[in-house]
């Protein structure tokens, strides 16, 4: 029985190994790009991130973030596997703050970390091209 339980489990990560690892690019028309080292700026409200895709071309990724609502918000950035690689602190309004990071190439997942916002549409996508 136990066995059994830990094959499926097994089986389970493999596929999911293998669904988030086909990078291929879906990402054209109306994404912001910035070449490596220049500063993307993203605006964070209630309850959107504004632009919501980014792009980087090196593997330095520096991003001005603005709280521009009424309300508090950060600007995170999660890998493929969940972890959060980057996170600006809780902004209130009209307070920024640029973070910085070397990331690998690969596709990432912006979001807003506080309770319930990423729900509520606080969430985009980071593509690091790497070149
Ligand atoms: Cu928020």
């Amino acid at each position: 029985m136990r066995t059994r339980l830990f094959l499926a489990l097994g089986l389970v990560l493999a596929l999911a190994a293998c669904s988030t690892s086909d990078g291929g690019g879906a990402t054209d028309g109306g994404a912001t790009d910035a070449a490596g080292g220049d500063a993307l700026t993203v605006t964070v409200s209630d309850f959107m991130i504004d632009p919501s895709d980014l792009e980087v071309a090196g593997t330095t990724v520096t991003i001005d973030v603005v709280n521009d609502g009424p309300t508090p918000h950060n600007l995170s950035v999660r890998d493929a596997d969940g972890e959060v690689v980057m996170a600006t602190a809780d902004l209130s309004t009209d307070e920024t703050e640029t973070i910085t990071a070397e990331l690998e190439p690969g596709e990432y997942t912006i979001f807003c970390s506080l309770d319930g916002h990423e729900s509520l549409g606080m969430s985009g996508t980071l593509t690091v091209s790497g070149s």
